[in-house]
């Protein structure tokens, strides 16, 4: 693996505050109503995408996930101001506007989704890596799911079929603990969900998601043996979200105190913490690092505010239609 060096440290800090806060912004404009629709923080869970990052070849490797989806193409390299743009709704999004939060989309940044059906990206992220085994294209898809989506049937018809053709993909389950409200011990008669690799003699493993060098080794690990042609792993990172499922989510399923036990252990403060305690900062660097994130997130609102809505033609421009479709004459010359 890549050595986990102070510059990583450094730059893992300034990277997850960055997606915190600007993902803190989302919440704020959403109350405003500037962004409407359903809203999925990923406040909490950022040890994981960091991580994977450090693991991956980010020149090649891909990445498909469900639809708590902001941070991760950020992390892919897709400009955040047309993520926040993308959620405005606005023309200057990475989908033009017509995406909107939970379908963040950039195939040039080789990330593919942003998919709203529970466990419906999993058969396309193995789908993706069946494409690169079969062109003998060098790379590996990380597929993100929830715990929820652990209990589709699309995961075990997948894990069956990548095991069988020994696919270049990484399943890897973020365990936050819920699907909506629904705990993990109230879905399944038991709580350890790596172990359903098991049942396909898959490699798998649980991870301690809320410290990135634990996902950056496990991803290692996993992404060489996909490399290699040995086929896909399985990994639960046990995770945890701060916030509700969505924007609409009164939580009662829990309590203040259990979110807050998970904050002792939070991802950005453990990151810190080794930064301060190995002196790779000073107090007042760490300082310029958070004022440099505050003006990133909000030259993003800014451009997001500023931007355009699309004009209403787009609509008929991005769906396909019957060229000499004779009954609907919908589209100016
Ligand atoms: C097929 C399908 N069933 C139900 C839903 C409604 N739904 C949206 S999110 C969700 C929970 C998923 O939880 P999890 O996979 O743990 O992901 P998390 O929200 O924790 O990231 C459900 C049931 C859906 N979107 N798709
Ligand atoms: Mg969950």
């Amino acid at each position: 693996m890549k050595k986990i060096t102070k510059k990583t440290y450094l730059n893992w800090y300034e990277e997850m505050l960055f997606w915190r806060k600007f993902e803190d912004k989302l919440a704020q404009v959403y109350i405003q109503q500037k962004v409407r629709g359903f809203l999925h923080l990923y406040n909490g869970q950022e040890a994981i995408l960091a991580g994977s990052l450090h693991a991956m070849d980010l020149t090649k490797d891909k990445m498909i996930t469900a639809y708590r989806n902001h941070v991760q193409p950020i992390g892919m390299g897709v400009d955040p101001k047309r993520v926040m743009a993308e959620l405005y709704g606005k023309a200057t999004g990475t989908s033009q506007g017509l995406g909107g939060s939970m379908h963040i989309f950039s195939k040039e940044h080789r990330f593919y989704g942003g998919h709203g059906i529970v466990g419906g990206q999993i058969p396309l992220g193995a789908g993706l890596a069946f494409a690169d085994q079969y062109f003998k294209r060098d790379a590996v898809t990380l597929t993100f799911l929830g715990d929820g989506a652990a209990r589709q049937g699309s995961l075990h018809e997948t894990l069956n079929m990548a095991m069988l053709w020994k696919l270049p993909v990484v399943f890897c389950v973020e365990n936050n603990g819920y699907a909506m409200g629904t705990s993990v011990a109230r879905t399944a008669n038991h709580v350890e969900i790596w172990k359903l690799g098991l049942g396909y003699d898959m490699p798998c493993g649980a991870v301690d998601a809320m410290n990135p060098v634990k996902v950056a080794e496990a991803m290692d690990e996993a992404i060489k043996r996909a490399r290699k042609g040995e086929g896909p792993s399985f990994l639960e990172l046990k995770t945890y979200r701060y916030r509700g499922h969505s924007m609409s989510d009164a939580q009662l399923y829990r309590t203040k105190e259990e979110v807050e036990e998970y904050m002792k252990i939070d991802p950005i403060t453990q990151v810190l913490d080794v930064i301060q305690k190995k002196k790779y900062a000073t107090n007042e660097e760490i300082k310029a690092i958070d004022k440099r994130v505050k003006e990133r997130v909000a030259e993003c609102e800014k451009f997001a505010e500023e931007s355009p809505f699309p004009e209403n033609n787009i609509m008929y421009d991005t769906v396909y239609e019957q060229e000499d479709y004779p009954f609907l004459a919908h589209k100016p010359e």
